[in-house]
């Protein structure tokens, strides 16, 4: 008899994070549907959530941990490659310091908590601050100002699409990508929606895309140039006076300098740069004024410019001092489960041209040059987990290079890919269905839900072959290295026990530290203990987003400043 199941769970490749119904038989899925009863995707999912079965089952899927020698890739089991990649990190840990230890962690296991969490701990055990991410090119802008604005970077806001009447989307396809910052499953229908209730959506785009081909009003871009569109905007609203003084004078600092930065670009002068007629920006400024409840909201397309940073502040500067901040239709302030992460007091800096760290993370656009350039903390050994910086950050040829530099590589993916082929060890890691998980950050810390919810998913499938929890080999090594993890000797001795544990037969499972972690995070963030969580397939529905500033607990998330403050050192601010 086939062993047939249905188990639901969300789909873990984008931000929306859509609730999924997956039958499989004899641990091979034959079946992705939408789940319709989800509470937040509501019977939505896109062709990339529902075909991830053949991923899984690709015949490309790693299957055991591969060591190269003599230039060949040649099978070697776990034990030996735990205790080789231990003992040089102990090596070279001892010889160069922490910080000649480093770590690249790719975009799709992003939005897993476990193992990225682990990797994190993992480098705090060598006491390394070297974590390169994608969205040191994709999102640091945002993060950035989340900090500058509205005192954390994990404090970000998102545009109330259900309910406003007026969109202006800046660099963005959510056609295709489902969009960023924002945790939204089926976007273009609710975009479609500010269309229906009267209301209508502009798309700035070098490139008429296919969300522009679909509805609203294409505004055509010279690439690059979004900062001085964003200025002409900003000249037009405070030209008319159209600032909501009050909203200004109790919750923003610092509105005489953005006046006087936005003053000499009339829309004639930003036309020139920009290419988008004078008279095109000030019907745009004329529609938006006129909403009750509009946003301008940027994306990658703009995040990934030369700008990314000043285009956030001004963008959410006009949001701000028109009343469109914390407002119904307007943009609203996240609100996760859980506390940020601590950022440190004092600002990390790179080594190499002292580039302060954004959101604890270094950018990978200097990564090649923390490998090459001599000196204290140079990096000598890097881990790659679910990434192909080679294809997917600038420079491939000097990170190639970079990367036959080092004294250890190692990459954890399902697939053998391109960046791979310069790793000295390559571990096979798990496929998002093989793996327990809850909301990643996004949603459980930043809270960029417009509906908000919360969920946990057991694994769907058995992982094939000797593919490992990522999270494990993290612990793993910490041992063979003789570091503790997280630096704490306690939390190695219980993730110790915890691998025991997990090999005594009648145990196996119940103790395992992921679920006990994920546990944790329910607890913390007073939803639930798993139990709980697992009685709700479909999700939990969260207390839904709400005005939040006069609230003055919560002022300080948005910032006292919109525009421009600082917290004050030393304050934290909550997420929440
Ligand atoms: N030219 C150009 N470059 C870009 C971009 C662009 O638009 N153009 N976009 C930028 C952006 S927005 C981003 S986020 C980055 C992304 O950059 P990266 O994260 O470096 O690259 P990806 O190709 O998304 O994914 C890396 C690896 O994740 C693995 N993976 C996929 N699914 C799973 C899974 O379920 N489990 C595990 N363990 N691994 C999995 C894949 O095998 C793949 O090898 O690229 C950036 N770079
Ligand atoms: N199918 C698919 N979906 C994905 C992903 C994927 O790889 N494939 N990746 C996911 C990830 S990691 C992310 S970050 C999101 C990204 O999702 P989005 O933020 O929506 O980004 P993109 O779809 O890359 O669209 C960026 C747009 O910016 C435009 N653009 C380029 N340069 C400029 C410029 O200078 N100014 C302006 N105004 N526009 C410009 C491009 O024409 C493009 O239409 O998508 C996610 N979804
Ligand atoms: S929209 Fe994103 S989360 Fe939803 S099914 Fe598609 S890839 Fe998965
Ligand atoms: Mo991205």
């Amino acid at each position: 008899m086939p062993d047939t199941r249905q188990q639901k769970t969300f789909c873990r490749i984008c931000e929306a994070q859509c609730g999924l119904i997956v039958e499989t038989r004899d641990n091979r899925v034959v079946d992705i549907k939408p789940n319709p009863d989800h509470v937040a995707s509501k019977g939505y999912a896109c062709i990339k959530g529902l075909k991830m079965g053949d991923f899984a089952h690709s015949p490309d899927r790693l299957q055991t941990p591969l060591k190269k020698v003599d230039g060949e890739f040649v099978p070697i089991p776990w034990d030996q490659a735990i205790a080789e990649i231990g003992a040089k990190l102990r090596q070279i840990h001892a010889q160069q310091g922490g910080q000649a230890i480093a770590a690249y962690m790719g975009n799709p296991i992003g939005f897993c908590m476990w193992p990225t969490a682990m990797l994190n701990m993992m480098l705090t055990a060598f006491g390394s601050n070297k974590l390169f991410t994608p969205g040191t090119q994709d999102c640091a802008s945002k993060f950035a100002g989340g900090e500058r604005l509205f005192g954390s970077p994990g404090a970000q806001v998102f545009p109330d699409i259900d309910n406003m009447r007026l969109l202006i989307a800046v660099g963005s396809n959510p056609v295709i990508s489902k969009m960023s910052f924002i945790t939204m499953p089926h976007p273009m229908e609710r975009i479609e929606g500010i269309e229906q209730r009267g209301g209508k959506v502009y798309w700035v785009n070098p490139r008429r895309t296919e969300s522009a081909k679909r509805l609203g009003e294409h505004v055509a871009i010279r690439p690059d140039t979004d900062v001085f569109f964003m200025l002409g905007f900003l000249h037009e609203v405070i030209r008319r006076d159209a600032v909501d003084h009050e909203h200004v004078r109790r919750y923003m600092n610092g509105y005489t300098t953005l006046a006087e930065v936005a003053k000499p670009w009339t829309p004639e002068r930003v036309a020139q740069v920009t290419r988008i007629p004078a008279a095109t920006l000030t019907a745009m400024v004329d529609d938006y004024l006129a909403a009750d409840g509009a946003a301008i909201y940027s994306s990658t397309g703009v995040n990934q410019g030369s700008y990314g940073l000043m285009v956030y502040w001004l963008q959410e500067a006009i949001n701000a001092i028109t009343g469109n901040l914390d407002k119904r239709g307007g943009v609203l302030a996240g609100k996760g489960v859980l506390p940020s992460p601590p950022i440190p007091e004092e600002t990390a800096r790179s080594r190499i041209d002292d580039i302060p760290y954004v959101n604890n993370t270094i950018p990978a656009g200097i990564m090649a040059d923390e490998i090459l350039t001599p000196g204290e903390g140079r990096i000598r050994a890097m881990f790659n987990l679910s990434g192909n910086p080679l294809l997917t950050c600038a420079g491939s040829d000097r990170l190639a290079t970079a990367f036959e530099d080092l004294e250890l590589f190692v990459c954890l993916d399902i697939v053998r890919n391109e960046t791979a082929e310069y790793a000295d060890y390559i571990l096979p890691g798990l496929h998002n269905l093989e793996r327990a998980d809850i909301p990643f950050y996004f949603f459980s810390v930043m809270g960029l839900m417009p509906t908000r919810s919360y969920s946990y998913t057991d694994p769907v499938l058995a992982p094939p072959g000797q593919c490992r929890d990522e999270g494990l080999v993290f612990r793993q090594l910490c041992r063979a290295a003789g570091v503790p993890l997280g630096g704490a000797r306690p939390l190695q001795w219980f993730s110790n026990l915890c691998e025991w544990l997990d090999t005594v037969p009648f145990l196996r499972g119940r103790y395992s530290m992921d679920k006990l972690f994920f546990s944790l995070m329910s607890r913390v963030s007073k939803i639930g203990g798993l139990g709980k969580l697992r009685k709700h397939p479909d999700g939990i529905l969260l207390e839904p987003n709400a005005r939040r500033l006069p609230g003055q607990a919560r002022a300080d998330t948005i910032g006292q400043g919109g525009t421009c403050t600082r917290r004050p050192r030393g304050a934290r601010a909550d997420p929440r």
